[in-house]
């Protein structure tokens, strides 16, 4: 038996005996297969948001395993995802050399030299420039770029071609809680840390399934109420998930009906005085929109608001029994400390940034904020939105460290240091996701680069976006690292990146942290890192070189570095000869010798926070310096079940793919565990409609329709329906809705109506 298999059974049976414990499995690599290993480098998972540290074992230039690194905050531990991504790096059909694609859309792609592919990329975006504007170009990113990537990427856009039209994959996952963040704290960004939840003794989760998406987070939450049996889980789910199976409280909720129940919980919280008046008449203010302006408002307007979602009208909405609503208040406000954690199952909603700020508000009323174990804390999805996308600002209405492009004052820094002439950054907006691929539908937008992503497969209501890609008129240029990436049928020229670990950079992860991925490995054929890539875009496209002066991505990163000193992202302390020892940092962190920071806006914590500040939390980041709690009333979905589509269809995730399976389904292990996407429904429903586990189900929305075997159970509650997304084969999101939230512009992934029957 070869090492890889014996280690694969060790690890199943890990697996197995973790799963009966209820907690998801982690693993380390066997002493034997570590011997064969010449050299460790060290890095992080490619994978998820969690970010663990990884050490990927390397012999005769090849990487031939990966571990957990002690030193970071997984201590070590990994999911199997993680621990089996060496395999990915040598999937045969790996992009190794650049193709064009020729005779119109539908011809074949061919192999093509790089000064072949450049020029042409070059030529069809200048052409479009000269004849269009620079608003007919558009970059379109992703959350699994380098740090580097995206603030290049975004400063060759935004400066170099003065278009704004910059997005990425992070509208479809993380705008709600950046909208949630800077709405309530003024700032970006959670304000805790992972080690909240080594001292949390309530964990409110709402919209995350953790154990399936965050795993090795879940495990850390697990092993604390293992520990300590005083530790409460509340799980606001419509599905009994993994992660509802650990929960004390399983709120089984209505899909949609987050912002009732939030605000009922708050109802109950004044009810009962389980508010803090001490905390929030110090820290907070209220506010509510007006005819589109923010307002002030009292505490006891506030009072007055919520006297609307009392939990016998809240239960009628969320389905909920009413002594659960007011139970899991009580819980929430008189837990020493609680730590709430959410994810897409409230950003990717018409409503996702009230209900981020509703979770918030309950933190702020109750004052379980700026301590150990007590903070409201989003989890990210990818393993560089926050680092990559959100502080850089690598979003079309973003510039660096928190700054709005609508701002005359922040793009005037930004001109500045960048060395650009005033005036230089347009001052409007660029297109967001949904929109780009609109006006691309439209004509309008001409010219695409994609990097680190595969919206053919990820985009809502996809056909309508990939009818736009498809068009004759639409140039799509795609640097994607595997072949089998749906995008790639619409892509006119194709450019091989080097991936994950054969090429160095930062990843930052849920908590504010920062940490290098190493170069491991040299990347193949003729691969090259997109750092180079974008150089050498912007060059050609004859953007001054005094803009791209980068050799490689640790000059990109000093750059960066250095611009987001005196900023409130400030991480000037975060040199690279740092994260080449540290296992990452967690900023603010403005000097060489500054540890980091656990806790944001606390006194003694934060360096940006006085020393002598009179008050013990500081919320810098708003002109009041003090948070918003807002008043959001409940809204529904933008499209709820009716007569003709009585269902409710919910997307996600699996725990052994990673979104379109471009890299999972290359791993046995992994595509052996869920080879095909199927449709969940409740035992209940099944019956009335005649569907035994197996049946091939016709799953019918407004915008598509398509047949899939059922899973029969208990997981869904009744109306409910659940498809995973990782599937090429069953595109769901031909389904989906694209309707998005009005502030974030996020879409409402989560729900749409459908029909449901036997096919
Ligand atoms: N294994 C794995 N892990 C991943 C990823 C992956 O592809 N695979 N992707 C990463 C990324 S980018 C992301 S964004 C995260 C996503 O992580 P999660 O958000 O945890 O995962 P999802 O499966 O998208 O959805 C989460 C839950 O939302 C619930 N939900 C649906 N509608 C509602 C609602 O109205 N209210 C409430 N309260 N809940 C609702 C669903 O039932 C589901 O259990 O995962 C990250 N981690
Ligand atoms: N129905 C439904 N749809 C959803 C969601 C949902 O919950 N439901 N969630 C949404 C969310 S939260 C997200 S984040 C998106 C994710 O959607 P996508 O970003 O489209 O999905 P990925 O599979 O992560 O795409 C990454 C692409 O980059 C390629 N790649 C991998 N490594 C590299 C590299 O090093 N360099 C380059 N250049 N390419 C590389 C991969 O092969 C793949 O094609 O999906 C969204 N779509
Ligand atoms: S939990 Fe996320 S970051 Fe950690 S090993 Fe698993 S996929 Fe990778
Ligand atoms: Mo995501």
């Amino acid at each position: 038996m070869n090492q890889s298999r014996r280690d694969f059974l060790k690890l199943s049976a890990a697996a197995t005996a973790f799963a009966a414990l209820g907690t998801p499995f982690a693993w380390s690599a066997s002493p034997q297969g570590q011997q064969q290993v010449e050299k460790w480098v060290k890095g992080v998972c490619r994978y998820c948001g969690t970010g663990c540290g990884v050490l990927v074992g390397v012999t005769g230039g090849k990487a031939i395993m990966v571990k957990g690194d002690p030193n970071n905050h997984n201590e070590g531990l990994l999911c199997l995802k993680g621990a089996l991504l060496a395999p990915v790096i040598y999937a045969p059909d790996r992009v190794t050399q650049p193709m064009i694609r020729k005779g119109g859309k539908k011809g074949q792609l061919a192999p093509a030299s790089w000064d072949e592919a450049m020029n042409l990329v070059v030529s069809k975006f200048k052409e479009s420039i000269a004849k269009n504007g620079p608003e007919s170009v558009g970059y379109y990113g992703s959350g699994q770029n380098l740090t580097e990537e995206s603030y290049l990427a975004n400063k060759i856009f935004k400066a170099g071609l003065k278009c704004n039209n910059v997005d990425g994959n992070p509208r479809l996952c993380m705008a709600s809680a950046v909208g949630g963040y800077t709405g309530s704290f003024g700032k970006d960004e959670p304000m805790g840390s992972y080690s909240d939840m080594d001292a949390a003794t309530c964990f409110f989760i709402v919209g995350s399934n953790t154990s399936e998406c965050h795993p090795v987070l879940f495990k850390r939450i697990a092993s604390r109420k293992q520990k300590d049996k005083q530790v409460k889980i509340i799980v606001a789910d419509p599905r009994v998930t993994n992660t509802a199976r650990i929960a004390d409280m399983h709120l089984p909720l209505k899909p949609g009906t987050d912002l009732a129940l939030l605000n009922g919980m708050a109802h109950v919280l004044l009810k009962e005085e389980l508010d803090d008046n001490r905390f929030h008449s110090r820290y907070a203010l209220f506010k509510a929109m007006e005819d589109g302006k923010p307002v002030d408002k009292s505490f006891e307007d506030y009072r007055k608001f919520l006297e609307d979602y009392s939990p016998e009208k809240v239960g009628q909405i969320t389905g909920l029994d009413p002594k659960q609503i007011i139970e899991a208040a009580r819980l929430f406000a008189n837990s020493p400390s609680t730590m709430s954690l959410w994810c897409m199952g409230l950003n990717q909603r018409k409503w996702g940034v009230f209900a981020n700020q509703l979770v918030h508000n309950l933190h702020l009323i109750t004052g379980k904020i700026g301590k150990p174990g007590s903070t409201s804390f989003s989890l990210t999805g990818q393993p560089n939105a926050c680092g990559g996308v959100r502080d850089t600002g690598t979003l079309s209405h973003l510039l660096p460290a928190g700054r709005l492009i609508a701002n005359p004052e922040h793009r005037a820094q930004v001109e500045k240091f960048w060395g650009v002439p005033e005036g230089t950054i347009n001052p409007n907006p660029g297109y967001h996701t949904v929109a780009m691929f609109e006006a691309m539908g439209q004509g309008k937008l001409k010219c695409m680069l994609i990097l680190c992503t595969n919206p053919a497969q990820s985009m809502p209501n996809a056909k309508k976006y990939t009818a736009a890609l498809a068009r004759e008129d639409a140039f799509v240029v795609c640097i994607e690292a595997f072949g089998d990436a749906e995008t790639l049928r619409y892509a006119d020229v194709v450019l091989p990146p080097a991936f994950w670990c054969e090429r160095e950079g930062v990843y930052g992860c849920s908590e504010r942290r920062y940490s290098l991925v190493g170069k491991a490995v040299d990347p193949p054929g003729q691969a090259k890192p997109s750092v180079n890539i974008l150089v050498d875009f912007a060059t050609r496209m004859g953007v001054d070189p005094k803009l791209v002066p980068y050799k490689d991505s640790a000059d990109v990163w000093d750059e960066w570095r250095r611009m987001s000193a005196g900023t409130p992202y400030n991480f000037a302390g975060i040199t690279r000869e740092r994260l080449r020892k540290e296992s990452g940092i967690l900023w603010p962190c403005p000097t060489e010798d500054h540890p980091g920071t656990k806790m944001r806006y606390v006194r003694g914590e934060d360096p940006l926070v006085p020393a002598d500040h009179p008050d013990r939390m500081f919320f810098y980041g708003t002109p009041e310096k003090k948070a918003y709690v807002w008043m959001r009333p409940h809204r529904p979905a933008a499209e709820e079940p009716d007569a003709d589509f009585p269902f409710v269809l919910t997307t996600g995730r699996v725990i052994d793919h990673w979104h379109t399976a471009t890299m999972t389904g290359k791993v046995p292990e992994l595509r052996n565990a869920f080879p095909d996407a199927y449709v969940e429904l409740n035992e209940a429903d099944a019956k009335k409609l005649g569907i035994a586990n197996g049946d091939t189900v016709r799953l019918e929305s407004r915008r598509g329709s398509m047949d899939l075997p059922a899973k029969v159970g208990e997981v869904c509650r009744p109306g409910l329906v659940f498809v995973p997304f990782f599937d090429k084969k069953k595109l769901i999101n031909d389904l989906t809705n694209d309707a998005v939230d009005d502030i974030s512009k996020e879409p409402e992934f989560k729900i749409c109506a459908v029909k449901v029957r036997k096919a």
